[in-house]
């Protein structure tokens, strides 16, 4: 719903400030928000807008199958990404935001409604969305639009009809998600325009990994990928010059049986075969690429971000990064994407807004990038969100406002199972398989290498996070988990 009067009251505010002397209109006219108590509370912000306080421009940049460790500034000394490292420094990073769904359509669809994906009929790729009315038009672009913006989507789309760009309140989209995206997305924000703009530049890098495989097969890799040249290069590169293998290599003891259930053979990274066939130096080439490709998408974010400097427009302009999901590069000797360990699921997720947000701040708290990323933007864009949304704008932590409550959980779905992550703990449940839970303490075991399902002596969590499962259940209606949650027995606590 849009705030009544509010196109015209930061038109108005626009107006105001051409008739100020020059001294008045300078950046100091930007004013702190006003204090609030919680997180919830800034869910669309009628009293962030003033006359004075147009809302700023917004540009969300998303990449494809980045994990949240793929950043030098997340300490990743094997790539270099000096883009997304200036974001983090001069911003927030989010250290524990997850995805909704760890593959592209769903993931998605949720960060463009707000809504788990699942209850809009898609658990994975390939499955057709449902979204009723009250979601497409409450999508972000329509709501964003709606705050009197002028919008731009370029690159990669991937959901569902309802939400294509042209028809989700985007003004123009660009359809190339590579080189070309870049200076798209700049001739976009540099036009000259009396209205703010919202930009989304959607990279389909670092996921060209996809035709790692392809690449050690011999095959060509489809489409624009470069992967092959990448491959022979890494071939001839002394070993010293590949990263390691990862921590957690290692395949867990006690690993549930979904893992390997659901690794198709025929897959363009087929996980499975290359668990069995991979040796230690195939997967540190793997890794060579992922980060090269990183590396790739960082430079062409590097040149949005540069562009927006030069045009004077990088103190108005709030930016949101994030990633779609991310890949196993590597880690328990997985590639690609849709598990539940946190390569998959845990994804970058920084904010820039300078002279508003604190720079340089690293915030644990658990954030799902596929809910809150809307509430949020609309935050910024002063545009009320409906009360239905089980999002949380992040704009006070980001913004280093006190949140005296924040969600004890959040919730990872696929057609697999379910994940549910504590502040401490991990709780996944499978649909198939004999052993169908793992618990892991991600505070002791943070490369998820030790299942503790079975331990007597964590009965109790266990019971715990197998009733948090249940309360989501019923709070958000996911009738299909119930199908195959476990049901929780009394415990202690
Ligand atoms: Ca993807």
């Amino acid at each position: 719903m849009i705030i009544p009067g509010f196109r015209s009251l930061w038109l108005a505010g626009v107006v105001a400030l051409v008739c100020l002397p020059a001294v008045s209109a300078t950046p100091q006219l930007r004013t702190s928000a006003p204090s609030r108590d919680s997180a919830q509370s800034d869910r669309g912000s009628a009293a962030d807008v003033t006359a004075t306080n147009r809302p700023p421009n917004i540009l969300l940049i998303i990449t494809d199958q980045q994990h949240a460790d793929m950043m030098s500034c997340a300490g990743n000394r094997y790539l270099k990404t000096p883009a997304m490292d200036s974001m983090a420094t001069e911003g927030i990073r989010f250290a524990n935001a997850y995805v909704t769904n760890p593959v592209c359509a769903p993931s998605r669809i949720s960060m463009a409604t707000g809504v788990m994906a699942g209850r809009l009929g898609v658990l994975n790729n390939g499955e057709r969305a449902r979204v009723p009315s009250e979601v497409s038009q409450n999508s972000l672009g329509k709501l964003i639009k709606s705050a009197g913006y002028d919008t731009f989507y370029g690159g990669k789309v991937h959901m569902c009809p309802e939400l294509n760009p042209l028809d989700a309140g985007y003004d123009e989209f660009f359809r190339d998600q590579r080189e070309a995206l870049p200076v798209a997305c700049i001739e976009f924000l540099k036009r000259e325009r009396e209205r703010p703009f919202f930009a989304v530049a959607s990279f389909i890098n670092p996921h060209d990994i996809c035709f790692a495989y392809s690449a050690y097969k011999g095959k060509s890799p489809r489409g624009k990928s470069s992967v092959e040249d990448l491959y022979q290069q890494a071939l001839n590169l002394p070993p010293e010059q590949l990263p390691p293998l990862p921590d957690n290599f290692r395949i867990p003891e006690l690993e549930p049986d979904a893992i390997d259930l659901y690794s198709k053979a025929t897959a363009v990274t087929p996980a499975g075969t290359m668990r069995k066939v991979y040796d230690e130096r195939q997967w540190r080439i793997y890794r060579w690429i992922y980060c090269r490709l990183t590396e790739r998408v960082d430079q062409h974010i590097g040149r949005i971000l540069d562009a927006l400097k030069r045009s004077g427009l990088e103190e108005e302009t709030l930016i949101v990064f994030t990633s779609d999901h991310g890949d196993m590069d590597a880690c328990h000797r997985l590639a690609s994407k849709g598990r539940f360990y946190e390569q998959s699921v845990r994804v970058p997720l920084l904010m820039r807004y300078k002279g508003t947000i604190i720079p340089g701040k690293v915030d644990e708290r658990l954030v799902s990038s596929g809910l809150d990323i809307l509430p949020t933007l609309c935050s910024y864009a002063g545009v009320d969100v409906p009360d239905s949304l089980l999002g949380n704008s992040l704009r006070s932590i980001a913004e280093g406002r006190p949140v005296d409550t924040w969600r004890e959980y959040v919730v990872t779905e696929n057609h697999t199972g379910r994940m549910l992550r504590s502040r401490q703990f991990k709780y996944c449940v499978y649909r198939d398989g004999e052993f169908r839970e793992s618990l892991i303490d991600m505070r002791e075991d943070p490369g998820e290498m030790r299942n503790l399902a079975a331990a007597p002596e964590y009965r109790d969590i266990l019971t715990r996070h197998q009733r948090y499962l249940h309360q989501w259940i019923a709070s958000t209606g996911d009738e299909d988990a119930r199908s195959f949650a476990v049901h929780h027995k009394s415990g202690r606590d």
